[in-house]
């Protein structure tokens, strides 16, 4: 192997930096308040700070951006005093435990990452405390949100704590550089087989984060291939004991993707059967090492036997006999071992109507439920097929009562535009989290599982797949920000509704002006439904081109050598996962679940062919046919696409050239791929239906 020791230098990182700051600063532009009543507001606290607490790296965090926000916000840098009147006092609770300044009772329950903005309006001085030294770099950041929002504090005392334990961003990056389903460059992590030691680029990318509030990251790909298994040994272990400082300091847990066949591929040893004593000595011992380099590691992200990894089948042992063993090894350390569901036979064959992709999570792992100890937990993603702009919400979210569950989304658009098209999934990701699963009655939602409350479980949260790159803007698309910071704050509470996380991320990154505001908004709040309209039709999912998943090709799934899985011929379409005659998927969902997808009549419109086959002529419950339905959302995707460019063009005075000129490419590429998916999707189904369009429109054959 050839090392390449060309790394970028810190230089290079700070002129991207600087010739692009509009584009690199993504929301935490900190541009001056133009508020003359609200820069006077802030300003009667913000001439000096006090620092109660003792100086950790993580209150360095802090205090750094704490400066830098409100010089470039009010044009004056608060010096850092003793106690005085006109000031910012950072500390944690118990550092005022002596002052009669707070409410105690309403913070008794604070979670240690929570937090409290107290103002005291005689001594013109605003408290900015944590619970623990974690919740006062979240107070740091609430308060400059607030500030680059133009909002004045208006109650006495703002309380908060994130809803979540585990707030996860997932890197699928690989040592080599490149990123599997990465649209926003190469990794700024690694290049050419080796870290790319661009710390300042990663230290501006743990900043980010924690000001959404992401406290745990993997840095590599679940998929880890030769060189990324080294990760754990000493050739690589300084490295990651480096960027593990740096997000530390952000309070940002390190987590790495770990091969399970490491004890053959590392440690020569001839098997990585589970229970296997060699094995078991071989992880704790590399534990043991890991822990040594890093003393806060936060554990392995697990893929096995899923995609052709490795993993415990091979050995006759069971996932939870593979997850156990690294979870023990991971235990005397305080690790966590992350074991995804994602779990299913790539080979199988679909012309088996009892065989269904959507079946396999919860075939795998609900008769497992309990078996797991207790620091391991599952990820689940949120459908169960895989990332698609419709499909079922997972059965397996809720059902396994005695077990730690993560929720994944997948933040990277893999098969929603691939950070060429719009596609704001804070809507998509609110339904879930909104989805009743019943599990133990009404009112048992998503979101309850990932908090952890529905079962009060020791562990969970939610992890994605980050969309970022080395694009000097981080996303390619420079509206593919809002997906990064919205998936942060709505995992920080899955309260806030999708517009006014909109509202956030638009003021913050683009200024107030009120047309950007209302035009980015609608943009960002149709886009969903508009690459829903021109893609694959109600729940039928894929459609794309096989292995890289961009554009059009209903018959291009490429695990179906023999043809095709949503089983389009000339009568209809759609998948029968019904218990009566189809593959009996239906029945992995509690009752009140089971009953709806079940039957045809109250199946919901949008998911009706992920459900069910019907014929072309079959009537939904917009008084459509499905065929019609068909053509009516194809024309009207494609006439959205060029909207959403429309209305880009309109703000073209109102924002900078580069963003505005990054946008318009992409929307470009976006109106004509539209048109494409119009045109193959349409004439497929004319053809193969020999159906024609009520309203007499050209479809292409
Ligand atoms: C990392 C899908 C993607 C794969 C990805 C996999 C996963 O199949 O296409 O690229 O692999 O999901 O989530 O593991």
């Amino acid at each position: 192997m050839t090392i390449n020791t060309n790394h970028p230098t810190e230089n290079q990182a700070r002129q991207m930096r600087e010739n692009h700051p509009q584009s690199y600063n993504c929301w935490l532009q900190y541009n001056a308040i133009d508020d003359v009543s609200v820069a006077s507001f802030y300003r009667s606290f913000c001439q000096s700070f006090v620092v109660l607490c003792d100086r950790t790296p993580l209150i360095n965090s802090a205090i750094d951006e704490l400066q830098r926000g409100i010089t470039s916000l009010l044009g004056e840098t608060p010096t850092e005093t003793g106690k005085d009147d006109n000031q910012l006092v950072l500390g944690t609770l118990e550092d005022v435990a002596q002052e009669d300044i707070l409410d105690r009772i309403s913070l008794a329950n604070l979670n240690e990452e929570g937090y409290c903005i107290r103002m005291d309006e005689r001594q013109h001085q605003l408290y900015v405390l944590g619970k623990t030294e974690k919740g006062i770099l979240y107070a740091v950041f609430h308060l400059l949100r607030k500030m680059q929002l133009n909002e004045i504090l208006t109650t006495e005392e703002v309380i908060e704590q994130p809803v979540n334990q585990i707030r996860m961003m997932n890197h699928w990056d690989n040592v080599d550089g490149s990123i599997e389903r990465g649209y926003a460059g190469l990794s700024f992590f690694y290049q050419q087989n080796r870290f790319s030691r661009q710390w300042d680029r990663m230290h501006d990318y743990a900043r980010m984060l924690a000001s959404i509030g992401i406290n745990a990251v993997t840095i590599n790909n679940v998929n880890v291939h030769q060189v990324e298994s080294e990760f754990i040994t000493a050739a690589f272990l300084p490295d990651v004991a480096r960027t593990a400082d740096i997000f530390r300091a952000y309070n940002i847990k390190l987590f790495l993707s770990a091969n399970y066949s490491s004890p053959m591929q590392l440690g020569g040893l001839s098997s990585a059967d589970p229970l296997a004593d060699d094995v078991r000595e071989w992880w704790k011992e590399k534990a043991s090492e890991i822990y040594a380099a890093i003393p806060d590691f936060g554990g392995f992200v697990i893929k096995a036997d899923s995609e052709n990894r490795p993993g415990p089948f091979t050995y006759g042992r069971t996932h939870a006999d593979g997850a156990n063993m690294l979870g023990e090894a991971l235990a005397p350390h305080g690790g966590i071992l992350i074991w995804r569901c994602f779990v299913y036979n790539c080979h199988q064959d679909w012309r088996d109507k009892t065989t269904d992709r959507a079946r396999a999570a919860y075939d795998h792992f609900m008769p497992l439920d309990g078996q797991f100890n207790d620091n391991v937990i599952l990820q689940i993603k949120n459908g169960p097929m895989d990332f698609q702009v419709r499909e079922g919400v997972s059965p397996l979210l809720g059902a396994m009562k005695d077990t730690n569950q993560i929720l994944e989304f997948q933040i990277a658009q893999e098969y929603t535009g691939q950070q060429k098209h719009l596609c704001y999934l804070v809507p998509q990701w609110k339904d879930v989290l909104n989805f009743d699963t019943y599990a133990k009655g009404e009112g048992s939602f998503v979101k309850d599982v990932a908090s952890g409350s529905l079962y009060e479980r020791p562990l969970s949260g939610i992890a994605a797949v980050a969309n970022s790159g080395d694009a000097y803007n981080w996303t390619g698309h420079p509206l593919a920000q809002a997906n990064l910071y919205g998936y942060g704050r709505l995992v920080w509470n899955p309260e806030l509704s999708a517009d006014a996380i909109a509202s956030e991320w638009i003021t913050q990154t683009y200024g107030n002006h009120a047309t950007v505001l209302k035009t980015i908004k609608e943009m960002l709040l149709q886009s969903l439904q508009t690459y829903e309209n021109y893609t694959a039709p109600l729940g039928v999912g894929w459609m794309v081109n096989p292995n890289h998943h961009y554009g059009p090709n209903v018959d291009g799934y490429e695990y179906s050598a023999w043809g095709t899985y949503h089983f389009a011929d000339l009568h209809g379409i759609g998948v029968d996962r019904t218990m009566q005659t189809g593959t009996g998927y239906t029945s992995q969902y509690f009752p009140e679940n089971e009953k709806r997808y079940e039957s045809l009549e109250a199946c919901p419109d949008e998911l009706v062919l992920f459900f069910h086959h019907v014929p072309y002529t079959h009537q939904l419950h917009s008084g459509k046919s499905v065929i019609q339905h068909i053509y009516d959302t194809h024309f009207e995707g494609a006439e959205q696409a060029e909207q959403l460019r429309e209305q880009w063009k309109s703000i073209k005075e109102l924002i900078d050239e580069e963003r505005f000129n990054d946008g318009l490419t992409r929307f470009n590429l976006q109106v004509d791929s539209a048109k494409e998916w119009r045109d193959i999707i349409n004439t497929y189904f004319y053809r193969k239906s020999g159906i024609e369009d009520e309203h007499g429109r050209t479809i292409y054959s």
